[in-house]
């Protein structure tokens, strides 16, 4: 029975936690090992006869000796249990100049003769056949972000390519990309001898949601495939890479897997308190099911990441708790701690008004939640418009008008007596002055 586990989005080396603290940044590399591990049981527990990447391996193109050496290992325990390892090549992998190359081509060459027949990596619209543990015959047919073969000719990268092309001929230009490449990829289809046909794909598709990759998403270099374009196409299962959120597109035989591990807080466990069950992480397991082959999602243990909004606007509808506990309380309300092994990192995005913005202590309240277990904690605090006392005092005495101010500032009691007093007393001098 065929067997075929559908990973993709690894992004190994990806480091957003390293503007948070060492600690963060070196448990968000443990995390990313982990799912890799998790996945990796998988596909041995079932016996997988192949693992399909569907793209970005790598969060950088040149990836970190640590990177690499992880994937090195991750990958050397698929190959030496005989296990089909086929890489899509995804925008992460790309090179971005002629002369350069990705680490993923030197596989080819440092894999033993024995390894390297499992080892496929795809950088062009190309297909291989491989044969499953039982006989049987998968192909595999890849669509790479930017298949390779269009770099490199009369322009450097697709991105030139792109900008050489009037503003009025763009879609043009992309409308006949895509039909390129589709007619490629249906003619490698049709030549392909097999049991069973698999396109994989490292693309955005449109009105599928993209997580954490949508800031690259309708980009002005992006090829766009339309849902019925991809899922429509005459394959037994079709692999997808680069949206983050795992979800079928289109048909019952077209996933995204999704990233393995939640990579920004686009893509948040909890968003101020409700959980996001969008946000679950694993990979697709395809199993030969009465001579078809059915996808089911296999989920993993991915760490949360949180985010909660506070409104402290208003210092008059929402003022700032007067106690630092309150907002502490606030925060852990919102982001659960379900697993204290594998505790949440959290946004906090904070509105707050010009008057209150020097009470706020978040460096108080971000030790108080590391001591409640958190992994890290990073505000986003945007400062609103102070209202405009002026308006009402403008026609007051300055000594009442700068006690009103004072009194209305959100501060503590006692220190706002001081300030008052202090001010006042200077307020006289430089009258009498
Ligand atoms: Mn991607």
């Amino acid at each position: 029975m065929v067997k075929i586990l559908h990973t993709a989005d690894l992004h190994i080396g990806e480091d957003i936690f390293s503007q948070y603290s060492m600690k963060a940044a070196s448990e968000r590399f443990n995390d990313i090992l982990y799912s890799l591990e998790q996945i990796k049981n998988i596909a041995l527990e079932n016996d997988v006869d192949a693992v399909i990447i569907a793209g970005d391996v790598f969060n950088r193109i040149i990836p970190s000796g640590n990177s690499s050496l992880h994937f090195s290992k991750f990958l050397k325990q698929l190959l030496e249990n005989r296990i089909h390892t086929i890489i899509v090549r995804g925008n992460h992998d790309r090179p971005y100049a002629e002369g350069t190359s990705e680490l993923l081509k030197t596989y080819n060459i440092l894999l033993s003769t024995k390894q390297e027949e499992y080892f496929h990596y795809l950088s062009r619209i190309e297909n291989i056949v491989i044969s499953a543990k039982d006989g049987k015959k998968i192909s595999f047919t890849a669509l790479p972000y930017y298949p390779s073969e269009l770099e490199f000719k009369e322009v450097k990268s697709v991105e030139e390519a792109f900008e050489k092309v009037k503003y009025e001929k763009r879609q043009e230009f992309i409308t006949r990309l895509k039909e390129e490449s589709l007619r490629k990829v249906n003619e490698l289809r049709s030549n392909a001898i097999a049991d069973y046909h698999i396109l994989v794909a490292h693309v955005p598709i449109m009105g599928a949601i993209p997580g954490s990759e949508r800031i690259f998403y309708g980009s002005k270099y992006e090829v766009v495939y339309e849902v019925n374009e991809i899922s429509r196409l005459p394959f037994d299962y079709i692999a997808l890479g680069h949206f983050h959120v795992m979800q079928q597109v289109g048909s019952e035989k077209c996933w995204y897997s999704g990233s393995i591990y939640r990579l920004t807080f686009d893509e948040p466990s909890y968003l101020d308190g409700r959980e996001v069950s969008k946000s679950s992480k694993g990979v697709i397991l395809v199993s030969e099911q009465n001579g078809a082959l059915a996808p089911k999602p296999v989920y993993i243990r991915t760490r949360d990441l949180c985010v909660v909004h506070l409104n402290y606007s208003n210092p008059k509808t929402r003022p700032l708790p007067e106690n630092i506990g309150e907002i502490v309380d606030q925060v852990a309300a919102k982001c659960p701690i379900n697993d204290k092994s594998l505790p949440p990192c959290v946004k906090v995005y904070v509105k707050i008004s010009g008057t209150q913005r020097r009470m706020l202590n978040e460096y108080k309240i971000r030790e108080m939640l590391l001591e409640k277990g958190y992994l890290d904690i990073k505000f986003d605090i945007a400062t609103e418009q102070t209202e405009q006392i002026s308006l009402k005092t403008a026609n007051m005495p300055v000594e009442e008008a700068l006690t009103r101010y004072i009194e209305s500032l959100q501060i503590n009691p006692q220190l706002k007596k001081q300030v008052l007093e202090e001010s006042l007393k200077i307020l006289r001098e430089v009258m009498s002055e």
